[in-house]
């Protein structure tokens, strides 16, 4: 039976993609260093009642040239038929490999990111039918409000956008720190805290593979030294350091590190590592899509899977990702990327739903000095964001906001985030490594 346009039932009416670049400052990372924009797409699904649901992805042309040609197989769906509209998709575009996802921190897989884009979007739509917050959705609020840690980055001097990378000197508090340079155990400790007096965090993260080892690991003492015991700390280097490094570097860190997050890359690597190290490994580089489960606990790879709901297909499949992380002894946390209020309120709604949440979950929000949503940038509370009240994800799109970012985008002329061209800009002769250390 063909359900398409059987007439019953909120059906969509009208997809509006819009690429957005939003202001990021000069961030470091095992794979260059983040342009003065950050690209995300804005996806608005339309009802034939007039009722939008809303979502927000990382952006990137190809992404936005697969939605656009996704607009034929959405466009009279049902806002409820989201298992049909995936596999529609799924045979229009083909499913996502590993290989796909790509060798840099982040994810390029298409399939995915559409598929989220729409899932979240009809999910607003559906919370808003319904008059019940997207938690409620997912299973039910376990919890009011939902646990972030202070992310911190290695960074040059600035805070990105038309300013380059010079800083302004009117700003204060947060604002003012986080243009800072930080490039040693110093600034990272005093960009730690100001990022946690003004946000409350209670757990902090550093992204480490910019700089060797030693450098990176004293940064992760100094935060130990002046933080003490009671702050859970975590290390990222985004799998760039060989086995033998990781091995070194973990030991030295494992009385202070509350997880070590992709210190080596592969399975097979983390496997090996998480034989030799006391410590829990977490990846958001070598278990990243259900087609690598298996593999992952035929080997033990991993001992918490950083979901984002971006990069695994959607909200429901996270949760189906928390069933399968119960079943097989993982613990699940969130893996984030440069993100503004959309995308937030989504990780909030699923941070609340989750069965156990053991970690505070990642955020870059603090980085991000724009926002799309009306009202302004959500409040955090002690280091936790409340469950968004209203129905639907409970955030509603600022329209001149919306305007302004695009035009942005439009402006900058980036298409795909790319970090090693940016960091040539600085840096001519530096290039990529898969392992560097
Ligand atoms: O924002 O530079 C960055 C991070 O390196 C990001 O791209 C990673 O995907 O935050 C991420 C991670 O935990 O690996
Ligand atoms: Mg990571």
């Amino acid at each position: 039976m063909n359900v398409q346009n059987s007439g019953h039932g909120p059906v969509i009416r009208e997809m509006r993609i819009t690429p957005i670049a939003i202001t990021d400052p000069p961030l470091l990372n095992a794979a260059g260093l983040h342009a003065p924009y950050a690209l995300r797409t804005i996806v608005e699904l339309e009802t034939a009642d007039g009722i939008v649901g809303v979502s927000e992805i990382p952006g990137n042309e190809s992404t936005d040239e697969a939605l656009r040609l996704a607009e034929h197989i959405v466009v009279g769906k049902d806002v409820y038929q989201l298992g049909r509209l995936q596999q529609e998709l799924e045979v229009r575009f083909g499913k996502d490999t590993s290989k796909d996802r790509g060798d840099a921190p982040w994810d390029q897989r298409r399939l995915v990111h559409v598929f989220s884009a729409l899932e979240v979007a009809c999910l607003d739509i559906i919370g808003k039918l319904v008059n019940r917050p997207v938690a409620d959705l997912l299973g039910g609020r376990m919890r009011d409000a939902v646990p972030f840690a202070a992310y911190l980055f290695f960074k040059y001097e600035g805070a990105g956008g038309k300013l380059g990378f010079s800083v302004d000197p009117n700003a204060i508090g947060w604002a003012a720190a986080r243009q800072q340079q930080a490039i040693d155990p110093e600034g990272i400790v005093a960009q730690a805290r100001a990022m946690c007096e003004a946000y409350g965090f209670q757990s902090i993260k550093l992204k480490g593979g910019a700089f060797a080892p030693d450098i990176e690991v004293a940064c992760m003492h100094a935060l130990h030294q002046e933080f003490g015991e009671a702050m859970p700390l975590r290390f990222d280097p985004n799998a760039i350091w060989k086995p033998e490094t990781g091995l070194k570097y973990g030991r030295e860190m494992e009385s202070i590190l509350e997880y070590l997050e992709d210190p080596v890359r592969g399975q097979e690597n983390m496997a090996w590592l998480r034989q030799k190290l006391r410590t829990p490994l977490a990846t958001n580089m070598c278990t990243t899509s259900f087609d690598e489960i298996p593999a992952s606990i035929a080997l033990g790879s991993e001992d918490i899977i950083l979901s984002d709901h971006h990069f695994w297909g959607g909200l429901r499949a996270s949760m189906e990702l928390a069933r399968l992380c119960t079943t097989f002894g993982r613990q699940l946390s969130m893996h984030s990327n440069s993100h503004l209020g959309i995308s937030l309120a989504a990780m909030v709604h699923l941070g609340a739903a989750l069965p156990h949440l053991p970690y505070a979950l990642d955020t870059h929000y603090p980085w991000q000095s724009e926002e799309i949503i009306a009202g302004g940038p959500l409040k955090f509370q002690d280091g936790e964001v409340p469950v968004p009240a209203g129905p639907g994800l409970g955030v509603d799109l600022d329209r001149d906001a919306l305007a302004r970012l695009h035009q942005q985008y439009l402006d900058c002329g980036l298409k795909m985030r790319n970090d090693e061209i940016e960091m040539q800009k600085i840096h001519p002769k530096w290039t990529f490594k898969k392992t560097r250390w």
